[in-house]
């Protein structure tokens, strides 16, 4: 771990900065839009909740999550992105009820929204957050109380700060995926802090035309619309273009478009959340020099910069901010313009974004 709490490329990135460079990065009101609750919960409070938990009573035992947790804290290594998906079991257990769970949002919230110790004046990661989970059905609670104990955490913070994102799997069947979207609208309709939904998990599970419907129905409720698209290079084509179909408001990764799918892309300007350590470690993108940002960049197409997992991938908000700025092969050594502009594109690109938001 790196002095800033970090390892891996962004710590590389971020060392290489100097004392002013970083303090402009910190100084830039960033959205963190593409965050989910279970894969950034802080290594301390998953390693505090795994001894404090009965196990004996869990789905999965305790050896599976002490195995977990000295994974996550040695720093994963992952040869594909299959194996990312394995790292979860363990993490669930220890979030299964209503109390833990609250525990885990609350210190997932603060690590983004709350001063940061290590920032000369306490500029916090983000000026804003869009947490996203997939609510689970536990033994101790239901889908609802799920979300409700996220909301809760959510809702301690003004409009300004902290929303919801709810996603959906693509493992989830149809009845399943029916209860998660009209969960989402109701509780929108209560004026609870729900901005949209999301479609994530195994990126080859599925078949996206059974979750057309679910989709139309929460673009009709006015629920921003954010998919996982094309995120590896065996999704096929017309995974794609079903997806696209869909019309998103935002993409998440969009790495493995086609010239056809790109061009639909910056046709209808959905802004793309760019993760760029999460693809560097799950293997889809083989250096920063190939990543596919810069056919974003090229084009001025929106983008907002992401973390993805905080917990497996070690990194932060500053981190993939210091990967823009910092020289190659450290980073893309973008100039201070750019990085403005990008950290504005992320403002602009919320669901919930004030009426008078500022054009970039
Ligand atoms: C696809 C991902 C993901 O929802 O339980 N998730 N899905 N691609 C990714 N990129 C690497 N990173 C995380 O958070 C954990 C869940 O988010 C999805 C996975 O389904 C994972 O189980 P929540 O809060």
């Amino acid at each position: 771990m790196s002095r800033y709490g970090i390892a891996g490329h962004a710590a590389n990135a971020l060392g290489s900065l100097t004392a002013e460079e970083v303090d402009f990065l910190r100084d830039l009101p960033k959205a963190e839009l593409h965050a989910h609750l279970n894969g950034c919960i802080p290594i301390s409070l998953l390693q505090k909740l795994a001894n404090e938990a009965d196990l004996s009573s869990s789905a999965v035992g305790s050896d599976v999550v002490k195995a977990g947790i000295e994974r996550l804290k040695a720093g994963v290594e992952l040869n594909e992105i299959n194996d990312f998906f394995g790292l979860f079991p363990a993490i669930y257990a220890l979030t299964a009820s209503p109390a833990t769970l609250a525990e885990a949002t609350r210190a997932v919230l603060a690590q983004f929204l709350e001063p940061d110790p290590l920032a000369p004046r306490g500029q916090p990661m983000a000026a804003y957050l869009e947490l996203r989970t997939t609510p689970r059905a536990t033994q101790a609670m239901s889908r609802r109380e799920y979300l409700e104990a996220v909301l809760a955490e959510v809702e301690r913070y003004p409009p300004t700060r902290a929303a919801l994102i709810v996603s959906l799997d693509r493992r989830m069947d149809a009845s399943a995926a029916e209860e998660v979207v009209g969960l989402a609208v109701q509780l929108k309709q209560e004026g609870r802090r729900v901005v949209g939904v999301d479609l994530c998990g195994d990126p080859l599970a599925g078949n996206m035309a059974d979750f057309e419907q679910f989709f139309r129905r929460a673009k009709e409720a006015g629920l921003g619309v954010t998919l996982h698209i094309a995120e590896t290079p065996d999704n096929t084509h017309e995974d794609t273009l079903k997806l696209l179909s869909f019309k998103p408001d935002r993409l998440g990764h969009a790495t493995f478009l086609d010239a056809n799918a790109r061009d639909a892309v910056f046709s209808n300007n959905a802004c793309v959340e760019i993760c760029l350590t999460s693809n560097l470690l799950c293997k889809t993108a083989s250096s920063l020099e190939q990543h596919h940002i810069r056919h974003y960049l090229e084009a001025n197409h929106p983008i907002a910069i992401c973390t993805d997992d905080t917990l497996p991938f070690r990194n932060n908000l500053l981190g993939e901010y210091a990967l823009l700025l910092a020289k190659a092969p450290l980073g893309l050594g973008l100039t201070r313009t750019d990085v403005e502009r990008i950290s504005a594109m992320s403002m602009a690109s919320r669901f919930a974004v004030p009426a008078s938001r500022p054009m970039v």
